[in-house]
Formats: C-alpha cells, sequence, structure tokens
C-alpha cells in the first residue's frame, strides 16, 4: 500500500503549552513525522493561508491565533495519511469534537479561552499537496558549476 504524506499544524497555544502530549498521540497514531518545522506565520501570512474564509465571524480569532507565536509544521507520512489524519483531528468546531469525538485530537487539546481548534489537517489530496509545498518547499533549481571553473592555469 502506498505511503502518503499530509501536512499537520500544530498552533501556537498548543504547541506552547502541550506539545509533548501532541507528538506521543501522533506517534500512537501510526504516523511518521517525515519532516517538521518551527514556524512564526505574520498576520498577513496567517489571512493570506486562510483566504478562503476571509468572510466568515471566525475569521479574525483564527488568523489571530495562527500568527501569535510559533507553530509547529509536520509532514506526516502513514497509509492513507490524509483521511487517516483528518479523522485523528476529529470535528472543525470544539464543542462538535468533544460530543461527537472525544478522543480525538480536537477534542483533547483545546486551549481554554480559545475558540478555535488547534490542530490543522490537510482536507483532500490535492490540498496537502499544496500545503506540503507551502511549509517544506522542495528546491526548484540546481546551481551550475561551469567547466571552466575546474579548469587549472598553467
Ligand atoms: O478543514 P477544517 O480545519 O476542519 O475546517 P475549515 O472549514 O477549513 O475551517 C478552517 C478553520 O477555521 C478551522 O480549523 C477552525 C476555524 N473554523 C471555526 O472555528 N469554526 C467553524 N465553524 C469553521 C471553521
Ligand atoms: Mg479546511
Amino acid at each position: 500500500p502506498k505511503i502518503q504524506r499530509t501536512i499537520a499544524l500544530i498552533r501556537p497555544d498548543a504547541y506552547n503549552q502541550r506539545r509533548g502530549s501532541i507528538m506521543d498521540k501522533i506517534t500512537e497514531a501510526g504516523f511518521k513525522v517525515a519532516l517538521s518545522k518551527e514556524i512564526q506565520l505574520s498576520k498577513d501570512q496567517a489571512e493570506d493561508f486562510y483566504k478562503e474564509h476571509k468572510e466568515q465571524p471566525y475569521y479574525e480569532e483564527l488568523t489571530n491565533s495562527m500568527s501569535k507565536g510559533p507553530l509547529l509544521a509536520l509532514a506526516l507520512a502513514r497509509e492513507d495519511a490524509v483521511t487517516g489524519w483528518r479523522e485523528a483531528i476529529g470535528p472543525t468546531e470544539i464543542d462538535k469534537a468533544k460530543e461527537e469525538a472525544p478522543n480525538s485530537l480536537r477534542a483533547q487539546f483545546s486551549i481554554e479561552g480559545v475558540g478555535i481548534n488547534q490542530i490543522h489537517g490537510s482536507d483532500s489530496v490535492e490540498k496537502a499537496e499544496e500545503e506540503l509545498e507551502y511549509f517544506f518547499p522542495s528546491q526548484k533549481t540546481v546551481a551550475l558549476i561551469k567547466p571552466d571553473a575546474y579548469q587549472t592555469k598553467d
């Protein structure tokens, strides 16, 4: 079976307060951390990442919560990683997560006083590829060394 990759983001509050236990749960769920990077998003970058949600009532809190400190970006690898990770994090809204999926990461790792869930997961294979490239850009150019540089003068 094919190993897939997806993007997980641990938002700043949870990364600051609960990172150890979140990483344990990720491993327990069978994911391997292929890549990992601590990133500080500016407010503008957070707004751009969530631009589809611009008109939503939660947009301001969401983009503030994403840019208030460093977050942890992870490329997770597993069989069916995209749907598997969405299942592991659970429903979008914290209240719904706690009611319907109490074992989910979003239910278990919410932050007091914050209305936004603490964990992101790419929602499709296409989005996963886009987000992998955004957080872990691959090298697109190869440095060329002119053969001349190696020629010795006599
Ligand atoms: O894909 P997912 O993260 O589960 O939800 P989206 O609909 O893409 O919304 C992105 C982000 O916005 C969500 O993780 C939290 C916030 N949000 C919210 O707080 N309440 C909602 N009803 C919808 C989204
Ligand atoms: Mg989404």
